[in-house]
């Protein structure tokens, strides 16, 4: 399952954005994808990564992944404010398309064994690192937290 996990996040890393098909919309143009993994281990509990760097203007689909046996969480804290939301998509375990939520969202939950996906476009620069945390009581003490910049 790991082993798995982390070849998935090696070629997303690799992955080049596509082709800009979406002309003026710089929400929909050459989307990165930011995988974000949400879990426990020996250690405690943990993002990774636990540092961002992400640019303003540039669309992202945030890739939330539990493999844990709880629920996890992303909350966006400070860089709520600095990022638009496009939406945020659920879907099952065969791909099709449960649910698009749209407007404006600050943290959004996973289920045990659950990925959802979370499209953002940074609209506003952070130089201080801010912390992305999951807020769930005790986790964010045990290690669920990541800081992050937007240039
Ligand atoms: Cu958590």
């Amino acid at each position: 399952m790991m082993k798995r996990f982390t070849t998935a996040c090696a070629l997303l890393a690799l992955a080049v954005a596509g082709p800009a098909i979406a002309g003026g919309d710089l929400s929909r143009a050459n989307v990165i994808d930011v995988m974000i993994e949400l879990g426990s281990d020996e250690n405690g509990m943990y993002m990774k990564p636990d540092t961002f760097e992400f640019e303003t203007g540039q669309a992202y689909k945030l890739i939330l992944f539990n493999p844990d046996e709880i629920k996890h969480e992303v909350s966006l804290n400070e860089m709520g404010e600095r990022i638009f939301t496009r939406k945020v998509e659920v879907s099952d375990a065969e791909g099709n398309l449960i649910t698009e939520v749209k407007g404006t969202i600050r943290e959004v939950e996973v289920g045990p064994h659950q990925t959802v996906e979370w499209f953002i476009v940074p609209i506003q620069t952070i130089d201080e690192p801010v912390e992305i945390t999951c807020e769930l009581p005790g986790h964010k003490e045990a290690g669920m937290r990541a800081s992050v910049t937007i240039k």
